[in-house]
């Protein structure tokens, strides 16, 4: 019987949600829209299927057709990151992060990453997350003129700190990460180095972004943000390290790999094999640089002064805005995004004085630099007449106009 009879009440939220994906413009930088093929794979009968273990050595019977699955999506995987070694059983990226680090590292041992308030995530070593209860955690940020990396300092800590594994990657950071020079430091302190590229993955694929395969001796990412895929993780890793790895996976942290979203990854990795993809990739780039040039032009102040890659922050300062009320009145209006720190924050993470702008999911619905000046234009209205609620049913009309014009790719999502 059709979902819509066993439960109505999912039904509704499902329809609900969809509905609110149709109308809203989204430009949450870790969000997109899976096609509908990777929907149809995880939607599917491979939910059904237990299969601890890896291909061809696994604890069930009946695996022979979830192994061709997992198979392809390792293959694929392979060709497009040319990694050596490839784990796509991660439910997560931050099971992918905690999988290396239980693979490489004791209790106790030093991790250098980028501090959260600074761009970095919560699984590089946040105090409120398994990695900065678990580990001695040593951050770098950035600077405090330009709002970049500073890589000398940057090679100063880890002179000073030693630490066993240098994390490079970050949640929001707007510029591009230099994996050589994250690599030349890493060797010279005789750490290893971790690229968590799970925002820039689809950037990386695209060449658009350098490449941390050659410098990182273990890079993850997720597998939904510019990748488009289902939601999940991977582990890519040189070879030396791929038994350690896939043990600390499974049995390590995990059970039963989800067979479905492994099977919705394998047609993520092929969609991105299309050229296709790499026009995407670098609209999703032009299109994030053009909301940041209208921003720039109309006063806002953008970390680090603009970006180079699919986000950006607003710094909310200038304007005596907080992050959070500028996210509810945006997202009155029609506009999906998050509030987020900014470097050196003197406000709480759930006020914050910035906001995070992304365009892989706008890009999806194929809109581009046209589309994002009218966008920028929206959130200057939004953010310039917060309490005139006349003004902010305007910006909504026109951004479920435009939301019209640039479909979302279902018609039902279920
Ligand atoms: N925190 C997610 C984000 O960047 O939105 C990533 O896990």
């Amino acid at each position: 019987m059709p979902l819509k009879t066993i439960d109505p009440e999912i039904y509704e939220v499902m329809r609900h949600e969809t509905e609110r994906q149709r109308t809203k413009l989204n430009l949450i930088a870790s969000e997109n829209y899976a096609s509908r093929a990777v929907l149809a794979a995880q939607g599917s009968v491979m939910t059904n299927k237990y299969a601890e273990g890896y291909p061809g050595k696994r604890y069930y019977g009946g695996c022979e057709f979830v192994d061709m699955a997992e198979n392809l999506a390792i293959e694929r995987a392979k060709k497009l990151f040319k990694a050596e070694h490839i784990n796509v059983q991660p439910h997560s990226g931050s099971q992918a992060n905690m999988a290396v680090y239980f693979a490489m590292l004791k209790y106790g041992d030093t991790i250098m990453s980028m501090d959260l308030s600074h761009g970095g995530h919560l699984s590089h070593g946040s105090h409120v997350n398994f990695s900065g209860k678990l580990f001695n955690i040593v951050p770098y940020g950035v600077s405090r003129e330009t709002k970049t990396i500073d890589y000398d300092e940057l090679s100063e800590i880890a002179r000073k700190n030693k630490p066993k594994l240098i994390v490079s990657g970050a949640s929001a950071y707007p510029r591009e990460l230099d994996f050589k020079r994250f690599g030349e430091i890493a060797d010279e302190v005789g750490a290893l180095l971790l690229a968590d590229i799970a925002h820039i993955a689809g950037l990386v694929v695209a060449g658009i972004h350098s490449d941390p395969v050659p410098y990182a001796d273990f890079v993850t990412t997720t597998t939904h943000k510019t990748l488009r895929g289902p939601r999940g993780g991977m582990i890519m890793c040189r070879s030396e390290y791929a038994k350690e790895i896939d043990k600390n996976v499974f049995p390590g942290i995990q059970g039963g790999p989800l067979m479905h979203v492994i099977a919705a990854k394998a047609v993520a990795f092929k969609e991105a094999m299309n050229k296709d993809f790499n026009d995407y990739q670098k609209q999703i780039v032009k299109n994030a640089k053009k909301i940041a040039s209208e921003l720039l032009s109309r006063g806002y102040e953008l970390v680090s002064g603009g970006t180079d890659n699919h986000l950006m922050l607003v710094d909310l300062m200038p304007l005596d805005i907080t992050g959070k009320d500028a996210e509810a009145k945006l997202g009155e209006a029609g506009i999906i995004l998050n509030k987020n720190t900014i470097p050196f924050e003197t406000r709480s993470p759930f006020i914050t004085s910035g906001i995070r702008i992304g365009t892989p999911a706008v890009t999806t619905r194929g809109m581009k630099e046209k589309e994002m000046a009218i966008i920028a234009q929206a959130i200057d209205e939004t953010l310039r007449n917060m309490n005139d609620a006349e003004k902010l049913k305007d910006v909504k009309k026109n951004i479920l106009e435009l939301c019209r014009q640039f479909p979302i790719p279902y018609d039902e999502a279920y």
